[in-house]
């Protein structure tokens, strides 16, 4: 069994999001942010860092324990330890590994950045608006790449999807102009947001 310490953003769902769809089985433990709990001694003997999501496997490779943070490793830890979410083929595994990285490195981070800004006690308007016109504009690119592909690295459902799918639906619940108006973007969200897994993951 596998113990899932997260919170419902971006980066805690895409944890949960990737457990779901692999079909792993987990305990949910939730970490109140607003409370401090991720700066608790025993979550950080979890991660130093002090930031959700974590996963402890119990019965990690060779049995072994594995404590692991970090969003994105832990969607390819999931999908590697159940053979799914990544093209065996190595051309359509290069282009997920591309799709992948925008979508946790660009986009996640970006939204990230526009919340500390919104969020910060004396909030720069020039600096949010900067961030979110950056968001736009990745949003704007995966809008076009999906005009011309079924998934975000082709035709094969893959853990750039998961991730992107995370990223998106925080944007669209906490700045829905941003992605507005994108109607491939729109249609693939659509079904992904329709997957049993993702709706159990955001179920929260
Ligand atoms: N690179 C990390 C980032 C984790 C992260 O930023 N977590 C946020 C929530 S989305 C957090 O715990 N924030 C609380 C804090 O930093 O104090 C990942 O992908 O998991």
């Amino acid at each position: 069994m596998i113990d899932l310490y997260a919170a419902g953003t971006s980066n805690g769902m895409r944890a949960r999001i990737a457990l779901e769809e692999c079909g792993l089985k987990y305990n949910w433990h939730p970490i109140d942010l607003t409370k401090g709990e991720h700066k608790a001694p025993q979550f950080l003997a979890l991660n130093p860092h002090g930031q959700i999501p974590v996963i402890v496997d119990n019965e990690g490779p060779g049995g072994k324990k594995v404590t692991m943070s970090q969003s994105s490793a832990i969607m390819v830890y999931c999908a590697e330890k159940t053979g799914k979410f990544i093209p065996k083929d190595p051309a359509k595994k290069a282009a997920m590994l591309e799709a992948y990285m925008s979508a946790s490195t660009d986009i996640t981070p970006t939204f990230g950045a526009v919340n500390q800004v919104i969020r910060s006690k004396e909030p720069h308007g020039p600096t949010a608006e900067m961030f979110k016109q950056r968001l736009k504009g990745y949003f704007k690119v995966w809008d076009d790449f999906l005009g011309k592909r079924k998934y975000a690295a082709g035709d094969e459902l893959t853990i750039a999807d998961l991730s992107l799918y995370a990223g998106y639906w925080r944007t669209k619940g906490a700045l829905p102009e941003l992605v507005a108006g994108m109607a491939h973007l729109e249609r693939w969200a659509s079904e992904l947001g329709a997957r049993p897994g993702i709706q159990r993951a955001l179920k929260i």
